[in-house]
């Protein structure tokens, strides 16, 4: 009964917290196996599942789960949940009863999405789900109909959690915390429950288009009733692209203070810039999302728009790399395994945003669009951006949230294998999407063998180097080890967090720094 109270009906963020890292963390496993099913189909020519919409469905699968259930959850729900508030100096969240109705929305539309592969042959359209393809056509079965429901759910999710981060951010924060003085990560996570908030309700009003089409002879999307396809592909993207901001700024906000406290720095190079920064990157990420339609058919002056206002992107992207990169420079690197996941992030994530200037060129991205360069090019961003800034985060934090170190040597063994393992995997990808292979297809032509044999063992070596990483955890909450030191640490941070709201974060982190050596020293 007490264990019902405490995390079925809980209102505490922290423990909201923790409930949003176990689901993330299991997701992420469950996203890891569709991915590994996708590379072993892809290890060679020809058939290894004998049915092309099953290989559809795990392509769809896996993207949507890694988006919507593992990077989200985890990065808002999870690390937002339990640091936004302890930032902020704030007991709790602004509406912590809502908190919890985010958090359990979650498992529901995981069992829909999860659901609707048994119905009907699944839903195998990508996770962009354009009609016609999604149409009652196309897929005549419910399974689409349990998928739409599935993000409506999802979608409602985010949309009460992001009201709650904004609401919290901007009217707990204790006066005395002028605006640019709050942390980087609570800054960040403010900026995405804005674009949530804009950019949620366009997917789920597409969506219900999309419902309604199949269900009630509507015709939005469909000419015979002079309805329009194109118009599916504009709100998908008007919602996609902010997206993909929402995926990479808490990210961002993560790194800033990972790379901060591992330069042993009081604040980050250019805060306020950074700020400015993140602010740009969000209203700009409004105003771009025709990049992903270049084939569509679109006049050349849009084209041109896109481009440009695409391109212009990289400028405060810039400014952030630029920032993080200075920061350290000026100050002294820790040998910290969180440092090493921050270090590849900003390594790999740079080669995945240039990859995206490359493919943001509408003449080039004609010849690209729907190969697997696309997909190397947001692999990048995604598995090594967004992951390594979990994995940098998760490293750095742990300690506070559990009261227990990590390994210290293990971490930056396993750090090294998925360097190897995820470069491995996604770089022939960029060959791959030159030699013209497209996307989403289950074969391919016995020349193209090479570079996807090579990305498949990639893939192995990854979800070894995963295996070794839940091998540490493990480890980790079995040995107990530095309870008493860490608890000590606790309450030095907390005691930071309540005492001194202007300088809390420098205080605190310095705190863990000086203490964390011990902790986590390598
Ligand atoms: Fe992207 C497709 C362009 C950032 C995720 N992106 C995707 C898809 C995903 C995704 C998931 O324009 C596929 C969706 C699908 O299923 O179809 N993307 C960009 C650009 C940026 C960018 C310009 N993407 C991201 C982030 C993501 C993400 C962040 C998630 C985390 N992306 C595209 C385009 C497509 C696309 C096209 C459509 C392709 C197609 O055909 O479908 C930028 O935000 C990146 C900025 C970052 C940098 C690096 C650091 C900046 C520095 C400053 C100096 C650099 C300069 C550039 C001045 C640029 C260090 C110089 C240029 C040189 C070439 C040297
Ligand atoms: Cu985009």
């Amino acid at each position: 009964m007490l264990m019902l109270k405490r995390w079925f009906f809980s209102t505490n963020h922290k423990d909201i917290g923790t409930l949003y890292f176990i689901f993330s963390i299991w997701a992420g496993l469950m996203g890891t196996a569709f991915s590994v099913i996708i590379r072993m189909e892809l290890a060679m020519p020809g058939k290894m599942l004998d049915d092309g919409q099953l290989y559809n469905l795990i392509v769809t699968a896996h993207g949507l789960v890694m988006i919507f259930f593992l990077v989200m959850p985890m990065m808002i729900g999870g690390f937002g949940n339990w640091l936004v508030p302890l930032m902020l100096t704030m007991p709790d969240m602004a509406f912590p009863r809502m908190n919890n109705l985010s958090f359990w929305l979650l498992p529901v539309s995981m069992l829909l999405l999860l659901g609707s592969a048994y119905v009907d042959g699944g839903a195998g359209t990508g996770w962009t789900i354009y009609p016609p393809l999604s149409s009652a056509l196309s897929h005549s079965g419910s399974s689409m109909d349990y998928v739409i429901f599935s993000l409506h759910v999802g979608g409602a999710s985010s949309i009460l959690a992001s009201i709650n981060f904004v609401s919290t951010s901007f009217l707990m924060r204790p006066g005395v915390m002028v605006l640019l003085r709050t942390s980087m990560f609570v800054w960040c996570v403010a900026v995405t429950g804005f674009l949530l908030i804009v950019a949620m309700p366009v997917l789920a009003g597409a969506l219900t288009m999309l419902l309604t089409d199949r269900n009630f002879n509507t015709s939005f999307f469909d000419p015979v009733g002079l309805g329009d396809p194109i118009l599916f592909v504009h709100l998908f993207w008007f919602f996609g692209h902010p997206e993909v901001y929402i995926l990479i700024l808490p990210a961002f906000g993560i790194i800033s203070h990972v790379v901060k406290v591992g330069s042993g720095k009081y604040e980050l190079f250019g805060k306020v810039p950074m700020v400015y920064a993140v602010l740009s990157i969000g209203v700009l990420g409004f105003i771009v999302w025709g990049h992903h339609m270049f084939t569509v058919g679109m006049n050349v002056d849009s084209r041109a728009y896109f481009s440009t206002v695409t391109l212009i992107i990289a400028i405060p992207t810039g400014v952030k790399v630029f920032s993080w990169i200075a920061t350290m420079m000026g100050g002294l690197v820790k040998n910290w395994a969180m440092m090493y996941w921050a270090a590849g992030f900003l390594f790999l994530f740079t080669l995945g945003g240039l990859t995206g200037i490359v493919l943001a060129s509408a003449s080039l991205d004609v010849v690209l669009h729907d190969t697997y360069y696309v997909v190397a090019h947001f692999h990048y961003v995604l598995s090594m951006g967004a992951v390594f800034a979990m994995f940098a985060g998760f490293h750095y934090w742990y300690p506070m949230i559990t009261g227990l170190g990590l390994n210290p040597v293990w971490s930056k063994g396993q750090f090294w294998s998925m360097f190897v393992g995820v470069n491995c995997t996604f770089f022939p990808q960029h060959f791959l999407g030159m030699s013209g292979m497209p996307r989403r297809y289950q074969d391919y032509a016995d020349s193209l063998h090479g570079f996807n044999m090579f990305s498949s063992w990639g893939s192995i070596v990854s979800l070894v180097s995963l295996f070794h990483f839940l091998f540490i955890l493990w480890e980790s909450l079995l040995s107990q080890r530095c309870l008493v030191f860490a608890q000590v640490l606790n309450t030095e941070v907390e005691w930071a967090f309540k005492g001194f709201p202007l300088s809390f974060h420098n205080r605190s982190q310095n705190c863990f720094g000086f203490f964390g050596k011990g902790i986590i020293k390598g």
